[in-house]
């Protein structure tokens, strides 16, 4: 319907990014002097990151137009993936990387006077998430990128997102994350904005045809407004979406009663009280805290989201029964659960559809994974809350609730155990809503994210939900990482070498093309260069260490790494007690017997949620054993005890490529799948687990001879724990010795840690550290030995890497496509 004339005055000034490095100097040029209002003269690192970031938005951003005009004219389905968390990292080096223009970038870069290094390490990390299931999201967006699905990420633009951690004195000590002075890869769509509600009540009247239609009226309004970041797929020109929303005062609220009478500053602080909604991230993993600010939170971004969804699909003119042929929606934990009530409210409501019809609709929509069967984790909120917060979601959550049970009672007759059992509403002192049962009854599958854990979940929590539903309902997508950023970015020598051994860089769009290496595993050369990247990579690392905390490490050492959010469950303190087993044993030794010793480094990292004493206190501990052995000169290299602070992203790309060994010893049963497990593995490291979550099939891939496994099984927990609390419960000679030990002062003040060995020893070991310590001492003396053997260590590492082509998101991806979602990539020509 544009007229000729106009469409060609369009098409001739049409954007053509850069395509060499003339043209890239030329866009950062353009930017320092104009964007940045600087010159040659005054241009810093910080103003040539800016100018490179622009540059490359600018090349992303006409991508991003052409993939959404794309998916328009298509009108395919749509995939719409829900998350509170997108743990981003970095932008520029992904964006050079998967628009193929890195080495183009590097020599303009060099000619204008700058490293291309220097300019990376700029960037502060998009650090909106806490762990794992924020990472997990992230990697899902460059797949579904990749892979040239039309697909949307929805989440919060946190003003602040994960604290910053530092280490004082040996305690975390968290600061705020600021992250928004200047953020090149944001969009603002001061257009794009959506009024939510929150309070008031509900009001009922009837229509024309005598049937009854609720009104949810009065209360208080807050704008969100979309801020899109573009999210490029590698080696494909598909761009896609992702849409933050920010809050801030609707115009209607700004109280201009309070304005004309003086009152100035009352009307900022409401303005400042909207926009608290999207100011902060809660820094929980793996933990439910039941903050009504959190509540809002989660409406107001699965509101805007939906209302942004819907208002997409009506453009269409379809009927609503085809929303499900167009809209797929996967709740990325229970979140976003509200979006289920949210969508049955605008259907039946505002778009006048029968509850019946509305509600097929709704279940045939959404898919929603659970992440974790910690009790602790689960979603409940209070109805008091929710009847104050949310009147007529909270009517709707009642009908859902009526209407299923009153379907389990016609399957169960006379079963009233199950009713109390699968109720979304429990009767507890208060009455809660349990989200997970929400989301299950609101989708049509559900999934856990390997295989350990989909069947735990259909066996433990929800076992009662697959008597109803059937096996059908609910399946397992075991997870996966996105090779782009975790070889080919975090680390670019062995993903040449790679390439060099294999089908050029195509690995990286299907990994299993990686097994081609064992091919290569007798050519002695191919092993020496892969020795020598690793080495290289821990060189780097050694550096860092000496940098920010001043230890001397010998790059030389078993690098043994252990990063990842402290949690009792993930047993940060098995491995210290190790580490203090280790030292006692070096320093009962002889000096002729420790000269015969491996030299090891272990290295720490991760954050603690600022409210969890027990981790903190884990912390401590780890750097108190840090500075009593580390400067102990009886042990020199032997024994080197490392916490890096502040673990992050961008901190992972440079550790995860140094590692030698890591450590993923969750309980059994407790981990739900763990990802950084599959990062160290496909860079070429060994891990030391237990049977839980992930480990097992990456066992499976790579040969039990490939991996250190111990401890107790999922099946064994039970009993145990059981035992502990009824029964009586020893603690081994060794671990005794390690409690000794730090209850005799040698790593600082006892009684920082009096609750940490009494966890173990006298209250019952729920995390069953006694009963796995012994196997865990014996695992690591067989790391020791198999270490020296530097050759097959090598071997073991190149065997490992080349059967990891299960764990690419991207196969993670075609899973969910097929399986739950329904959805097709969109054809590029
Ligand atoms: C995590 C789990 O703890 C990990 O095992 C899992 O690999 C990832 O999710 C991704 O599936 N998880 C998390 O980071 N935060 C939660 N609240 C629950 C689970």
């Amino acid at each position: 319907s544009i007229p000729e004339p106009q469409r060609e005055a369009w098409k001739k000034h049409q954007v053509q990014g850069f395509t060499d490095k003339d043209g890239f100097e030329k866009e950062v040029v353009r930017h320092v002097e104009t964007t940045l209002a600087r010159s040659l003269f005054n241009c810093d690192e910080g103003a040539a990151y800016s100018a490179t970031s622009l540059a490359f938005r600018d090349r992303l951003i006409t991508e991003w137009n052409k993939t959404q005009q794309r998916q328009t004219t298509a009108d395919t389905k749509r995939v719409y993936y829900l998350s509170l968390e997108f743990l981003m990292g970095r932008a520029l080096d992904n964006a050079m990387l998967n628009v193929g223009l890195k080495d183009v970038a590097r020599g303009g870069i060099d000619e204008l006077g700058f490293r291309i290094e220097d300019i990376i390490e700029q960037e502060h990390d998009a650090a909106l998430g806490n762990g794992g299931l924020g990472r997990l999201a992230a990697c899902f967006l460059d797949s579904l990128a990749s892979l040239n699905y039309p697909a949307w990420g929805y989440g919060l633009r946190y003003r602040y997102g994960i604290f910053k951690q530092e280490i004082i004195n040996g305690y975390q000590v968290e600061v705020p994350d600021y992250w928004l002075d200047f953020n090149p890869w944001e969009f603002p769509r001061h257009d794009v904005t959506v009024d939510i509600q929150f309070y008031g009540n509900v009001r009922k009247s009837q229509d024309d045809n005598g049937k009854t239609v609720c009104h949810w009226e009065g209360g208080e309004i807050v704008t969100a407004v979309a801020y899109d970041m573009p999210i490029p797929g590698y080696a494909t020109p598909s761009t896609n979406n992702l849409r933050l929303w920010s809050s801030k005062a609707s115009s209607g609220e700004f109280d201009f009663q309070k304005f004309n009478n003086g009152d100035y500053e009352s009307s900022v602080a409401d303005q400042q009280r909207a926009e608290t909604i999207s100011a902060v991230l809660y820094p929980n993993d793996n933990l439910d805290r039941g903050k009504e600010l959190r509540l809002k939170q989660q409406y107001f971004w699965v509101a805007a989201s939906l209302y942004d969804i819907v208002r997409r699909f009506k453009k269409s003119k379809r009927a609503w029964r085809e929303f499900p042929d167009q809209v797929a929606i996967q709740l990325n934990d229970t979140h976003p659960t509200l979006a289920v009530v949210e969508l049955q409210r605008i259907l039946v409501d505002i778009e006048g559809l029968e509850w019946d019809e509305a509600w097929n609709i709704v279940t045939s929509t959404f898919g929603y994974t659970n992440h974790t069967v910690l009790p602790e984790a689960l979603e409940k909120w209070p109805v008091g809350l929710m009847q104050h917060l949310l009147p007529r979601h909270l009517q709707i959550i009642y009908d859902i609730n009526l209407f299923f049970l009153q379907s389990v009672e016609k399957k169960f007759p006379n079963d009233r155990d199950i009713l109390t059992s699968v109720s979304i509403i429990e009767e507890s002192q208060p009455k809660m809503v349990r989200m997970a049962y929400l989301a299950i009854v609101g989708s049509h599958k559900v999934n856990g994210v390997a295989e350990l854990h989909s069947d735990l979940i259909q066996t433990t929590i929800f076992k009662d939900f697959v008597k109803i539903f059937g096996t059908d309902k609910f399946t397992n997508v075991t997870n996966g990482i996105t090779p782009r950023r975790w070889l080919h970015q975090a680390n670019p020598r062995l993903s040449e070498l790679i390439a060099s051994k294999t089908s050029g860089h195509e690995f990286l769009k299907d990994l299993t093309q990686l097994n081609k290496l064992e091919l290569s595993i007798d050519d002695a050369a191919f092993r020496k260069e892969w020795a020598e990247i690793k080495y290289a990579n821990k060189v780097r690392l050694t550096k860092y260490i000496k940098k920010t905390l001043d230890v001397n490490v010998n790059p030389a050492a078993l690098f043994d790494v252990q990063v990842k959010r402290i949690h009792e469950y993930k047993r940060q303190q098995l491995n210290i007690f190790g580490v203090i087993h280790r030292y006692l044993a070096l320093k009962a030794m002889s000096p002729e017997e420790r000269k015969k010793q491996l030299p090891r480094v272990s290295i720490f990292g991760g954050k603690a949620a600022p409210g969890y004493w027990m981790a903190k206190q884990i912390i401590h501990l780890i750097n108190n054993v840090g500075a009593v052995v580390n400067k102990d000169p009886d042990i020199g290299d032997l024994l080197k005890v490392i916490y890096l602070e502040d673990y992050n992203v961008s901190k992972a790309e440079m550790i995860v490529p140094a590692s030698d060994l890591s450590e993923h010893i969750s309980t059994a049963g407790t981990e739900a799948s763990g990802t950084s497990n599959m990062k160290f593995v496909l860079n070429g490291g060994l891990i030391i687990g237990t049977c839980d979550g992930a480990n097992i099939e990456i066992t499976r891939e790579i040969g039990q001879e490939n991996i250190f496994l111990f401890g107790t099984l999922s099946e064994d927990v039970e009993d145990l724990r059981h035992a502990h609390t009824y029964g009586s419960h020893t603690v081994d000679a060794d671990l005794n010795k390690v409690f000794d030990a730090i209850q005799s002062g040698t790593f600082g003040e006892p009684n920082d840690f009096g609750a940490m060995v009494a966890a173990v020893r006298d209250h019952g070991d729920y995390y069953l550290v006694s009963d796995d310590f012994q196997s865990y001492i014996d695992t690591q003396k067989m790391v020791d030995n198999e270490y020296r053997n530097q050759d097959e260590w090598v071997r073991k590492c190149i065997r490992s890497v080349a059967r990891m082509g299960f764990f690419s998101s991207d196969r993670c991806i075609n899973e969910y496509a097929e399986g739950i979602w329904n959805v097709e990539p969109l054809a590029i020509k």
